[in-house]
């Protein structure tokens, strides 16, 4: 009886729980399927990090270019990507499915950098589309055809 008992309590403590703990991570940008259009979760879209902070704040921005290697044996990187990175966090995303960059900063002061090696166009705004919005705002655009308004500053 003793013997059994401890074996089920044995049991429970290599149980892994790894399954089942939800992934916490903000979600820093969003590839609408459709026109394949890469959406900075930022200003309006702030809400849609879902996790850690949502407040369309002061935010700050990259977009940085990452080739494909295919020396290695790791087949996750044998293609392009496109890196968001935000919040203490990257995330990667298939360049092969991006089309081009969309990001409106909204409130506060905001920072989009794009690299250079980004060529895809690009479309952002310090502030909001519509004109409204404010702080002080620094833009960069990457490679490709831009489209950058808004800011106090602007490069
Ligand atoms: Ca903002
Ligand atoms: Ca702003």
């Amino acid at each position: 009886m003793g013997g059994d008992s401890w074996k089920t309590s044995g049991t429970l403590v290599s149980f892994s729980l790894g399954g089942n703990i939800p992934d916490m991570t903000p979600t820093l940008a969003t590839v609408d399927a459709g026109s394949g259009k890469l959406l900075l979760n930022m200003g309006p879209r702030a809400g849609f990090r879902r996790y850690g902070n949502t407040t369309d704040g002061n935010e700050s921005f990259a977009v940085s270019y990452l080739p494909a290697d295919v020396a290695n044996t790791d087949p996750n990187d044998d293609h392009d990507h496109i890196l968001v990175s935000a919040l203490g966090g990257v995330q990667a995303f298939d360049a092969s499915r991006v089309t081009s960059i969309y990001a409106e900063g909204g409130s506060g002061n905001d920072s989009v950098t794009i690299a250079k090696e980004v060529l895809v166009p690009v479309e952002v705004y310090g502030d909001f589309a519509n004109g409204t919005g404010g702080g002080k705002d620094v833009l960069k655009a990457g490679g490709g055809p831009a489209t950058l308004r808004g800011g106090a500053r602007r490069r």
